[in-house]
């Protein structure tokens, strides 16, 4: 069995959004992966680059002329040496040559590569016969700030948590059925509701911010009282989005409110209470550390997870450690670039007590590989829709896993802080 790399093809896809974006095959002696890239609409300003000047066709290109050469005659099974090479050969620290995006998918279709030549599935390859454990799915069931339109609640994202499932397929039912009796209560609540859906499968309704504490609290109480374990919720606030520098202040549309630091660090602490959140990402905007430490300190059993703050970089996530700013870290390989550097930054959070939770983006394909990230490096979340094609490829992937493992699969040590 030889893992050699003996070519590389890459070409144009469309993404969920109908936007380009890039997938690469990686063919070894013995084996083939192939890897897609995803792209975010409300992206951190720290995020890599995603593709050089000329787009996706440019990137392909690349593909073409610079790396496939490169990559030919190296061995797939040595992940890092791949994706330094592919650093060396871009030459910036943003990816700026030859695309985050463009290192992404070929980071991650070498990956497939080398453990289909092994006859291996990704997460065993990657994390051998210690990864049995599946993580929680933190499912997206509103939709607000930049993922929705018109009026509609200020914050990004009303997640469901079924953190008392004890197993994935319980926890993934638990979610499409939480997603179901929102539906049903938005239909209920707001005569315009139409049944409208954002890019990642979550409801689009006519509702302020507190509103829709109200429906998911109702929706996860009733689902997990009908199925006999806890079903609890979180938020991604997505702060950079409504943070207006120059007052120095969030603004909520949706209230007609605006709240200045101090303020939005009470808000968050009476949601958190209120609705016994269990996850609470992005609270503020992303170069406020300081407050992501406070607020880390005065809340209780809820993580507190940065995704704008750290973008899967191991400085900024330093940054964070020194002053224990947030408990968790959402981890995007495509705001850092490949494989080896989200890697590092999920041992660099696990070694400092953060939880990892692996994330899809709100514009995604049907590429299923985070499915197999969370479980080869032990996440306890995966952050997804619960709904939609592109979440659905990677929740069925899990399921799958799951059913694999047989009675070796457990669900992933998580504990609500
Ligand atoms: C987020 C993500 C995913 P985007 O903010 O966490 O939901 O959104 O992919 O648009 O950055
Ligand atoms: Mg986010």
């Amino acid at each position: 069995m030889s893992s050699i790399i003996e070519d590389l093809i890459a070409r144009k896809i469309f993404n969920n959004r109908g936007e380009e974006t890039i997938e690469v095959d990686v063919i070894t002696a013995s084996g083939f992966g192939r890897a897609a890239a995803p792209a975010g609409k409300s992206r951190g300003k720290a995020e890599v680059v995603y593709y050089p000047q000329g787009g996706v066709e440019q990137a392909i290109k690349k593909v073409d002329d610079l790396i496939a050469p490169e990559l030919a005659g190296l061995n797939a099974d040595f992940q890092e040496e791949i994706d330094n090479t592919l650093h060396e050969i871009d030459g910036t620290t943003d990816f700026k040559n030859i695309g985050g995006n463009t290192a992404f998918a070929i980071s991650l279709a070498n990956a497939e590569a080398a453990a289909n030549s092994h006859n291996l599935l990704l997460f065993q390859f990657l994390g051998g016969n210690a990864a049995n454990s599946l993580p929680y799915p933190l499912g997206n069931c509103i939709s607000g700030g930049q993922h929705a339109r018109g009026k509609s609640p200020d914050i990004q994202e009303y997640l469901a948590l079924p953190h008392g499932a004890e197993s994935f397929l319980e926890a993934q039912t638990a979610n499409t059925q939480i997603h179901k009796k929102i539906g049903d209560l938005l239909k209920k609540k707001s005569t315009s509701f139409n049944g409208g859906k954002s890019d990642e499968g979550a409801w689009i309704a006519n509702i302020d911010t507190i509103d829709a504490f109200e429906v998911m609290a109702k929706a996860c109480e009733e689902v997990g009282n009908e199925l006999d374990f806890e079903c609890g919720f979180g938020i991604d606030v997505a702060a950079s989005s409504f943070w207006k520098p120059k007052e120095e202040k969030y603004i909520y549309e949706s209230e007609g409110k605006k709240r200045d630091t101090a303020e939005q660090l009470e808000f968050m602490l009476e949601l958190i209470e209120k609705y016994h959140l269990a996850y609470v990402e992005d609270p503020f905007n992303e170069d406020d550390f300081d407050s992501f430490a406070e607020l880390t300190r005065k809340s209780k059993n809820s993580l507190i997870c940065g995704d704008d703050l750290f973008t899967t970089s191991t400085e900024r996530l330093n940054n964070g450690i020194k002053i224990n700013a947030g408990n968790a870290i959402i981890i995007k390989v495509n705001q850092i670039g490949t494989l080896t550097d989200a890697t590092e930054t999920i041992e660099l959070a696990q070694l400092h007590g953060y939880d990892a939770v692996v994330s899809h983006r709100s514009g995604d394909t049907c590429d299923w590989h985070i499915a197999h990230l969370a479980v080869a490096y032990k996440c306890p979340i995966i952050k997804t829709g619960v709904v939609e094609g592109a979440r659905i490829a990677k929740l069925n992937e899990l399921i799958r896993i799951e059913h694999f493992l047989g009675n070796r699969a457990k669900m992933a040590d998580l504990k609500i802080r």
